[in-house]
């Protein structure tokens, strides 16, 4: 049996059963839960280190080429389309036509040239944030620099001396709301004990997105879309990690709020800032990192605990999508409606978007004489097949359902699933999700609003819903 097949049976196997994801697992030797190794053995400390790239889901590395050994970038700032959920692209800014821009990788010590060219409609300028660097290259418009006209552009110059995660950025704060940043990482000489086996990077921002309107407002004081690296979670490409390895990752955040992220499953430790590595003696235990404005935060964990836990914001409405009332009519309305009404709003996103609006949770038959009701109910939109891709290979039925905004999975993986996995995001194999379970499931369209409660909670049952 080849092993794609054995996969693809393991995963289909552990998904048919109840408990599901679990049994994806095993549980003949499970690996110690909740033991920190913050300290490295003796070994790692002397270990080879070369710094691992670090990896940026949804978003690109910026490449260069070599001049007399200096690193030389081309960074073109240009209006930038951008998907960030299934039905909703925006016209946003950014560099090379990714927003948040393509992640600049060098090493302490590099010389580094980045060319900046301008292909916006109005000048700008490029700081690099927390870099120190001469002042001529501070990128602060009539101060240190005049500002990048349209259609011409600018090279900075500078040695990296420090190493952690940083970013660049326009200075202008609407241009910065437009989405005009990108990280910048300066990899130690050596890697940092204890080394790790996985390094990703998250770009946090927020938008504020009129219905039917695809130009952020960037005066806008409340968001309704909330990213990680350009895209909305079901959208967010999964963290895909060895059961047993050492992970970091690292957030910044250039927006106009604070994200608390949030770790399911581990514990882990700040070990850096935008600042960069903080002394070990400052490594508190945590599972949540308030990540503020104009700040990074790096940290890592062990991935001892088999599963595929969430990582995100923890405001509320950062880990949904649409929700502030930009306008007299609501997107999604969670108070004076009722289950059918809301369904329709669902079903017809659904629609625009073509994929099976998956039937939500139970709900009790008296659920529409509940004051309050619906919340959540009507909000789990399971859209497995719209976002089908490797690194989703062998999740559950409906994993996606309620996923959003800011939000991603980290997939801790034994290593068979973690090796099948990782082949099939290599050869670009995306496994077709299971079908959806119980019969007759097609035809059960949510437009259908005479449905009863009743039948809802019936339909889900059938279903065998996870939750
Ligand atoms: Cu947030």
């Amino acid at each position: 049996m080849d092993s794609r097949r054995s996969f693809l049976q393991v995963a289909a196997a552990a998904v048919a059963s109840l408990g599901g994801v679990s049994r994806l697992f095993g549980t003949d030797t499970p690996p110690p839960v909740g033991t920190r190794s913050t300290r490295p053995k003796p070994a790692e400390r002397s270990a080879p280190a070369v710094p691992r790239p670090v990896i940026t889901p949804d978003v690109k590395n910026l490449p260069f080429t070599l001049d007399n050994g200096t690193k030389v970038f081309q960074l073109v700032a240009e209006p930038v389309k951008r998907k960030i959920a299934p039905w909703k692209t925006i016209d946003c800014w950014g560099f090379n036509g990714s927003c948040p821009g393509p992640t600049i990788q060098v090493n302490q010590g590099d010389q580094v040239r980045i060319v900046v060219e301008n292909r916006l409609p109005e000048s700008f300028a490029i700081h690099w944030h927390g870099l120190e660097i001469p002042y001529a290259m501070d990128g602060m418009p009539y101060l240190s620099q005049k500002p990048i006209a349209p259609g011409s552009q600018l090279g900075y110059e500078f040695t990296v001396h420090q190493n952690g995660t940083f970013f660049y950025h326009s200075h202008s704060p609407m241009q910065q709301m437009m989405g005009m940043i990108g990280m910048f990482i300066l990899h130690p000489t050596r890697a940092h004990a204890p080394i790790v086996d996985h390094d990703f990077g998250i770009v946090l921002q927020e938008w504020a997105l009129l219905p039917n309107n695809t130009v952020p407002n960037t005066a806008n004081m409340e968001w309704n879309w909330l990213t990680f690296n350009g895209v909305c979670s079901p959208m967010t490409t999964p963290l895909i990690v060895r059961l047993g390895s050492r992970v970091r990752v690292r957030f910044v955040n250039l927006g106009m709020d604070h994200h608390p992220i949030h770790l399911h499953g581990h514990t882990f430790v700040v070990t850096g800032t935008e600042g960069g590595r903080q002394p070990e003696t400052l490594w508190g235990p945590a599972n949540t990192v308030l990540v503020g404005v104009a700040q990074a935060r790096d940290f890592e964990f062990v991935a001892n605990n088999p599963g595929e836990w969430m990582l995100h914001c923890h405001m509320p409405h950062h880990n949904m999508n649409a929700m502030s009332d930009l306008l007299g009519d609501r997107m999604m309305m969670t108070a004076d409606t009722e289950d059918s009404r809301a369904l329709i709003q669902m079903q017809t996103l659904a629609d625009q978007v073509g994929f099976q609006h998956v039937h939500h949770a139970p709900i009790t038959p008296d659920a529409n004489n509940v004051p309050g009701f619906p919340q959540d109910a009507f909000m789990d939109m399971g859209m497995d097949e719209v976002v089908a891709k490797p690194e989703n290979n062998g999740l559950p039925r409906n994993w996606s359902a309620m996923m959003m905004g800011m939000m991603t999975l980290v997939r801790v993986l034994p290593p068979d699933l973690y090796e099948l996995v990782m082949k099939d995001v290599k050869n670009g194999y995306t496994a077709p999700p299971p079908p959806l379970g119980g019969q007759a499931h097609g035809e059960h369209q949510h437009g259908d609003h005479d449905h009863s409660a009743h039948e809802h909670a019936e339909h889900a049952n059938d279903e065998g819903h996870r939750r």
